[in-house]
């Protein structure tokens, strides 16, 4: 057998042995994985449905077009692009469509649970080719609404991103529109960890307060590696334009072929979280992350959160590599991650970050989650 074949039933092993916790993993089902195995992944269709640089996309076209169907169905926007091929792609597209290299674009700290995207200073091509002004949180981790405003209206950015990777509140898009309305900037929602609770109707919806949703399909969603575009009524309202925009930015601004296997995977997975059943696993998935932090906190940690999958939890200054470590060698898989106004720094943070998504697909409720949760405070404790 090769090699890789051994290596990854070593790594299916593994996953299924272990307790993950990383808030941006999840569980796929066997029809998603399916489709990412199957022969579609052998065929290149450069351009859109109709629209293709190469022959032979009669089939390919029927399933990008029920991608695009089922998926402005389920999050309720007017035009989808189902192409990018991760969240970092998608939020380049954006800005490659809305914003000139040089102008003013504003997004979360990443220390306060933004994302790299977003406009990280210097190293990040958010952050270099744009000029990035960054929001932060409170104490509490909480954004601070008003401060935002006051540096929006300071810096008057083109674009701002509202959307996190670490940030265990409810955002609340409205305050965000208002913010954005004032200075008429863009608002892009990057709602790549929620996607599976806003579907699922734990969560509020951005889309009837932003111009652009973005999200990767991979995380609370359940579905393939890849990411999707939204655009708006609002949108469409502010630029009849807009979608032709984000089209052309995706490919050819940014990218080729799309993936059509990760396309039919993300079909797959918008049927499943449009069901009942979607619904009761993202109510389990918040019930179960409130449970883990209770827990936590009863054991004596210091949690930030939860209203939502996830929390950060502060470990002590600079521990967080060392006790992620410590969890992975007693089978609880999570990520280090920086507390908000960390002492620390991404390198060394002081906090790791867990989530319930995976954990919830296979099953685990409240009364897991207590055991787990004093299992880990004991550890972190050490
Ligand atoms: N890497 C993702 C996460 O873990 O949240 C964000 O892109």
């Amino acid at each position: 057998m090769d090699k890789i074949m051994d290596l990854i039933a070593q790594e299916e092993k593994y996953q299924n042995e272990t307790i993950r916790l990383i808030p941006s993993e999840n569980f796929t089902s066997e029809n998603v994985k399916k489709a990412l195995a199957s022969d579609l992944t052998n065929k290149y269709a450069e351009g859109y449905p109709g629209k293709r640089y190469y022959q032979g996309n009669k089939i390919v076209d029927e399933i990008e077009n029920l991608a695009i169907e089922r998926g402005k169905k389920l999050l309720g926007v007017e035009h989808l692009n189902v192409q990018a091929y991760s969240g970092s792609p998608a939020n380049s597209a954006v800005l490659m469509a809305l914003v000139e290299p040089g102008e003013k674009i504003c997004g979360m700290k990443l220390n306060a649970g933004g994302h790299l995207t977003h406009g990280h200073p210097k190293i990040t091509f958010s952050g270099k080719f744009f000029n990035s002004v960054q929001y932060d949180v409170d104490v509490e981790g909480r954004i601070d609404y008003e401060k935002l405003r006051e540096l929006v209206v300071a810096e008057k950015p083109k674009l701002i991103f509202a959307g996190t990777t670490a940030y265990p509140w409810i955002l609340d898009w409205e305050k965000f529109a208002k913010v954005a309305d004032e200075v008429g900037a863009w608002l892009v929602a990057d709602i790549s960890h929620i996607a599976g609770l806003i579907v699922g109707g734990v969560h509020p919806s951005p889309v009837p307060y932003v111009h652009i949703v973005t999200s990767t399909t991979h995380k609370s969603l359940r579905g393939p590696r890849g990411a999707i575009i939204g655009v708006t009524k609002k949108g469409l309202d502010r630029d009849i334009d807009l979608a032709k925009k984000i089209d052309r930015a995706v490919f050819p601004g940014l990218q080729g072929g799309p993936h059509i296997n990760s396309i039919a995977a993300m079909a797959v997975a918008f049927e499943e979280a449009s069901g009942e059943d979607f619904k009761k696993y993202a109510e389990q998935i918040v019930k179960n992350a409130k449970v883990l932090a209770d827990t936590l906190r009863e054991g004596g940690l210091k949690v930030f959160g939860t209203e939502n999958h996830l929390m950060v939890v502060d470990v002590g200054l600079e521990r967080g590599k060392e006790v992620a470590v410590e969890l992975e060698e007693a089978g609880i898989i999570v990520n280090a991650n920086t507390i908000p106004h960390d002492m620390g720094s991404p390198f060394k943070p002081s906090g790791i970050r867990m989530g319930t998504p995976a954990m919830t697909t296979k099953g685990y409720v409240e009364a897991d989650f207590v055991a787990l949760g004093v299992k880990i405070a004991d550890i972190v404790k050490r």
